[in-house]
């Protein structure tokens, strides 16, 4: 009798709450639903926008909408979600009349946290993933091993003091948060490029395919371990 194996459901679901941010997220790193545990109010939230809306599409496969409340980090994490085959939606409430610092990091801290709970065990995955993305005249080129050793490096060579209302500084600190949380060795490096906006999209571009192809899972390897070590939780 041929057995059919039912892949375990890739996601998560989670709210992180400090005095400096309120956030609500919801991951599916297969596309898809989300999980049962996720909060209503960010549910209806979906029901609610339409597919034109600002930094909001529901295709077939992927359901994603962020509201960070910064309009250029809603932008870098809609191509990272789209591109990696997510489904995302995040609400943040952060003290924006501070400045756009605890928002950005700690929405890319909680989205490392989910990207972890979600993966689980890197059993059967690629574990490895590196891919070069452009926009136009920028090229970024993006290195990620699901490692859970948290560590990166990221070399965007921005100019501008800030994109919209997301400041230069905060970007390669997102991207540093998200691997901190993510416990992935990160490498994102623009190697080209004279618009910061095509630059930082090309990296985040980049880190999205990269992120697919280390997190594709491998037939043949079901269940075993990606590592000489056999584990990767020690
Ligand atoms: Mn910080």
């Amino acid at each position: 009798m041929a057995s059919i194996t039912i892949a375990a459901p890739r996601w998560a679901a989670l709210a992180r709450n400090t005095n400096e941010t309120s956030i609500q997220l919801a991951l599916n790193l297969d596309g898809g639903d989300f999980p049962p545990d996720t909060d209503e109010r960010i549910l209806n939230l979906v029901k609610e926008s339409s597919s034109s809306g600002h930094a909001a599409q529901t295709s077939k496969s992927q359901t994603i909408l962020l509201q960070t409340g910064i309009g250029f980090l809603d932008h870098m994490l809609h191509a990272l979600s789209k591109h990696a085959g997510w489904s995302l939606v995040i609400t943040c409430k952060g003290d924006l009349h501070i400045d756009d610092h605890h928002t950005a990091e700690d929405v890319c801290i909680a989205l490392g946290y989910a990207f972890n709970q979600a993966l689980g065990s890197a059993a059967g995955i690629a574990r490895f993933g590196s891919a070069y993305a452009p926009l136009d005249e920028a090229l970024s080129r993006a290195v990620v091993d699901i490692s859970n050793r948290p560590y990166s490096v990221i070399e965007l060579g921005l100019k501008r003091e800030k994109i919209g209302d997301l400041s230069c500084e905060m970007i390669p600190h997102c991207l540093q948060s998200f691997a901190q949380g993510a416990r992935i060795t990160l490498h994102v490096d623009c190697l080209r490029g004279f618009n910061d906006h095509h630059r930082a999209e090309s990296a985040f571009k980049a880190l999205a395919v990269a992120i697919r192809l280390a997190t594709s899972k491998v037939v043949g390897k079901e269940g075993e371990i990606p590592s000489t070590k056999g584990t990767l939780s020690a």
